[in-house]
């Protein structure tokens, strides 16, 4: 079988919920992938940011091998060997005192909406089913039913309802219009410290540490989804500590596996976490030991490798150098560390084709809200491999 095969499966055996590139992968190592008829690309989209540590490490291929041949399931009824290893290394490397393990991105947001309802109730005494949560516009934070009943985007939302109440939309960027959303009934503010899905729309200077005043002098929470700009793809671990703010809950997922398996968490202190008491949450998979000791590993590669380090280096290289780039299609070059957004002039005819003209010369980009392309190489990318891309992006973007 080839390429064209292997499509003509998808197309007709699975849900058409992707409008994919034509590229059929077949195997991958660090920031490299290779297709079917053997062509390498080079991967600038890092499955979103889930493969920040390079595709199949090595240190975290083998702590799956390993671990998989013990004990990969036990649900959380009994205990583990390696959950507690886990934990402790969440807490080390993030400063959060506890952590809740879940699968998916969406699932941890879902986790934190509840926490936040849940301090709402118990702790700033909202009155029952009354708690309010204020997000953006713009925002993404995954795709089940609650999650996209703040969402802003149509596309996510039709004929998906009805939603679920209790979300309150503001302008991206704007403290001001977070502080009068605020009422009595507010339990928290939830939002990307840097737009992903947006179009790596980074707030004005300023803004992220003016809304956590907001939310400590209103006495209401502040969550950040770090699922996309966690874990070292901004330059820092969190995106939040550009501006030295610490967020009461952070979310993350994606690289907590460096992309060998779902695994994502809910991180807070101990007076917000310590509110769940035992059976009111979990999930079958949440917190199993193959995710535990794959998750341990992927942390300690962005430890032990400096990737943040290489992340802030290599992203400062990467967007001075595609800042010089003086194509007219080029309408802003914007980003913080390896978390890069190309935005073309509306004129251009769209972000697609470039991507497409990008796959023939073996980078592989994806665009996002039609007229951006988002480079976010695999965070151990090296500036010799930034210098073989450099010539290629320059040609797409002199293309007519
Ligand atoms: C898709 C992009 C979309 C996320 C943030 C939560 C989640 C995500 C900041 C949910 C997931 C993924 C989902 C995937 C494509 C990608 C994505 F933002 F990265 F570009 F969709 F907009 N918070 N983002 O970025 O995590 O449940 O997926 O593990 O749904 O198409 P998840």
């Amino acid at each position: 079988m080839d390429g064209k095969d292997f499509i003509e499966l998808e197309e007709k055996y699975g849900a058409h919920n992707y409008h994919p590139l034509d590229v059929v992968i077949a195997k991958a190592s660090g920031v490299w992938v290779t297709d079917t008829e053997g062509k390498e690309y080079l991967d600038c989209l890092s499955a979103y940011s889930a493969v920040n540590q390079g595709h199949v490490h090595p240190k975290i291929l083998s702590a799956l091998i390993e671990q998989a041949q013990k004990v990969t399931l036990t649900s959380r009824a009994f205990r583990n060997d390696k959950l507690g290893l886990f934990y402790q290394k969440l807490s080390e490397m993030t400063g959060y005192e506890m952590s809740l393990p879940m699968n998916s991105g969406a699932e941890a947001v879902e986790t934190a909406i509840k926490l936040a309802r849940k301090w709402g109730y118990e702790v700033k005494g909202i009155p029952q089913d009354q708690a309010e949560i204020i997000v953006v516009d713009g925002n993404f934070h995954g795709r089940t039913i609650s999650i996209i009943s703040c969402s802003t985007e149509p596309a996510y939302r039709k004929d998906f309802g009805p939603f679920t109440p209790g979300f309150i939309t503001v302008p991206y960027n704007s403290a001001h219009a977070i502080e009068k959303a605020i009422t009595p009934n507010t339990a928290a503010v939830m939002i990307e410290p840097i737009q992903g899905e947006a179009g790596v729309i980074i707030p004005d200077e300023g803004y992220l540490r003016e809304v956590e005043k907001i939310c400590y002098t209103n006495k209401v929470l502040l969550v950040s989804d770090e699922i996309q700009t966690g874990l070292g793809r901004t330059g820092k671990l969190f995106a939040a500590q550009h501006e030295n703010v610490r967020p009461d809950i952070t979310i993350i997922g994606k690289a907590l596996s460096g992309g060998f398996y779902p695994i994502s968490a809910v991180l807070a202190d101990r007076h917000i976490m310590g509110l769940f008491k035992p059976g009111e949450h979990g999930s079958t998979f949440g917190g199993n030991p193959l995710a535990a000791a794959i998750g341990y590993a992927a942390l300690s590669v962005i430890e032990d490798e400096k990737l943040v380090e290489n992340s802030e280096a290599m992203g400062a290289y990467l967007l001075d150098q595609l800042s010089e780039i003086n194509s007219p299609h080029i309408k802003e070059v914007r980003g913080k560390g390896l978390f890069i957004g190309l935005e073309l002039n509306p004129g251009s005819g769209g972000a697609r084709r470039f991507c497409e003209a990008l796959k023939e010369r073996g980078i592989l980009a994806k665009e996002t809200h039609h007229h951006t392309i988002r480079f976010a190489p695999p965070l151990v990318i090296d500036k010799q491999t930034i210098d073989w891309a450099l010539p290629r992006i320059r040609e797409v973007l002199f293309l007519p």
